[in-house]
């Protein structure tokens, strides 16, 4: 049992930045949690240190304009600072979202990663203390969704899209305010929300309530919607918008196309930077494929992939290298690759230029990438049993530039990776292959491990599945590959990447392929 809070570490920052939750566990002991005040709990001196430590600190005031090249001139800082918003009160809705979502929520408690170039920013926060054992169903990274999410936490577990996190009394789960979280039935959480305090805590209860005689009795609705509201602001056609047309969903321009997405897998697709679709590949297709791949022609054809001493370490001992990646010890195996495998003779890359106009996966990049896509290479790995994985690459952070956005209404994704299944995957058997860390397409930190052992953090899942499968992630979302120890079965496994429709030059013969 703690007062006080130990110092956050950068993979507790790093977590935090990323799924928009953290638990703090055993802050209390279950007596004490039991018995404690609101109020206590409210200024548990640990909370707050988490709470000053994950989104406090200093800002500079004038962040554009802070250096005009006067000598000596001194910066401004404002220090960050957090108020109780409401009272604090026991979280009784249980199996359904816990957020207020109306829109003053959103944009006063939100969290912010545009307006500071230099940093993101959280406005409100929600602490969930286990006043006796409970259970959260959370959804990691809700925090920075542009998409309305689907009505009921039921339907957000069927597209797993979240984690169920276990509270022992006297825990506390700190959350990001507009990240989705919910009660188990049989729950019981106290719950404190917190307000940066220049973006007017106590709004919910106090900002917006109609005072007696007020000068805004006197307003007209249209400019009483500007100061005040309700109903608060107008929409692009000059006309005031209530809270519900407000919350529409914010695909606006493609909802109303003949070819409409299910805006579930949007939601999902923006939250986390990968979706799987099942059964593309029939039977048939498979077969054909992995008849290609036994052929001579592609023994023939399969070149190692080079491993790098920085992120394995020196053979035969790997050392310093997770054996999540490392090669079987004491060898040298590597991946292996077929280049450019629909650009061979047919029959070998027949089954293999069927993956150009897929339908399914060509449906859901015609959101993913708009305007416009065009396919952009396809290889094909092999590895064998023992072969080495990739190191954890990719990401916002590392990346040429940002390459998700959302705008006008829909995403726009710079490269969409397309993993196509050619054998079953299970981390069971000794399967490596692909690893995603969800929801990094949007991460502001580095990911807080060197190269060598990254792919251990507990945040990056291992994508299994049954030949079939097709996962596609944004190129950006921050991916890596296990190292493949299954005797029984090799890698196959088909990477297409699709880009927006612009002219490209034609290959140079000259230069090697993936
Ligand atoms: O082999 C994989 O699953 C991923 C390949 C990869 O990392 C890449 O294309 O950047």
């Amino acid at each position: 049992m703690s007062e006080t809070m130990a110092q956050m570490g950068e993979e507790q920052m790093w977590a935090f930045e990323l799924d928009g939750y953290i638990l703090l566990p055993n802050l209390l002991g279950a007596a004490a949690a039991a018995h404690a005040t609101p109020t206590a709990l409210a200024e548990h001196a640990g909370l707050l240190a988490a709470i000053d430590q994950l989104a406090g600190g200093q800002v500079p005031l004038w962040y554009r304009a802070a250096y005009d090249g006067t000598e000596g001139k001194e910066q401004a800082f404002h220090t960050i600072q957090f108020a109780l918003d409401r009272p604090p009160g026991r979280l009784t809705k249980e199996g359904q979202w816990a957020n207020d979502l109306t829109v003053d929520e959103q944009r006063r408690l939100g969290y912010d990663t545009t307006s500071r170039p230099d940093r993101a920013y959280v406005w409100g926060l929600r602490a969930l203390w286990a006043v006796d054992d409970s259970c959260v169903v959370v959804c990691p990274a809700s925090h920075k969704a542009n998409v309305h999410p689907p009505p009921s936490m039921s339907r957000a577990e069927e597209l797993e899209a979240t984690e169920r996190v276990q509270l022992s009394a006297g825990d506390c789960l700190l959350a990001v305010a507009t990240t989705l979280v919910g009660a188990v039935p049989g729950s019981a959480l106290q719950e404190c929300i917190f307000c940066d305090n220049t973006r007017f805590p106590g709004g919910a209860s106090g900002h917006s309530t109609k005072r007696a005689n007020s000068w805004i009795d006197e307003l007209t609705p249209e400019r009483r919607a500007l100061v005040a509201g309700p109903p608060r602001g107008f929409g692009h056609d000059g006309q005031l918008l209530s809270n519900e047309q407000q919350l529409a969903p914010s695909l606006l321009s493609i909802n109303g196309r003949p070819d409409a997405p299910d805006r579930e897998e949007v939601w999902f697709w923006d939250l986390r930077g990968y979706l799987v679709l099942h059964n593309v590949m029939d039977r048939a297709w498979l077969a054909q494929c992995n008849a290609a791949l036994d052929s001579p022609f592609a023994q023939a054809n399969r070149r190692p992939v080079e491993l790098s001493n920085s992120v394995v370490g020196t053979y035969p001992d790997y050392e310093g290298c997770s054996q999540t990646i490392a090669p079987a010890p004491g060898t040298r195996c590597t991946e292996e690759r077929v280049s450019q495998t629909w650009a061979h003779p047919s029959p070998f890359s027949d089954g293999f230029r069927r993956m150009i106009d897929n339908p399914l996966v060509n449906a859901r990049l015609a959101w993913m990438i708009d305007p416009g896509f065009v396919m952009t290479t396809c290889y094909t790995i092999v590895s064998r049993n023992g072969a080495a994985g990739q190191p954890l690459h990719s990401g916002w952070f590392y990346g040429a530039g940002h390459t998700y956005h959302f705008r006008d209404g829909q995403p726009r994704t710079e490269q969409v990776n397309i993993g196509w299944l050619l054998q079953d995957v299970e981390t069971a058997t000794g399967d490596g292959g692909l690893m995603l860390v969800p929801g990094s397409h949007k991460a502001r930190r580095p990911l807080p491990r060197p190269k060598q052992t990254s792919c251990d953090l507990p945040q990056v899942k291992h994508m299994q599945g049954v030949a079939g499968t097709v996962i596609m992630y944004a190129g950006t979302t921050t991916h890596g590959v296990r190292s493949w120890r299954n005797p029984h079965r090799e890698r196959r496994f088909v990477n297409t990447k699709a880009g927006p429709n612009i002219r490209r030059p034609a290959p140079d013969p000259g230069q090697p392929s993936p």
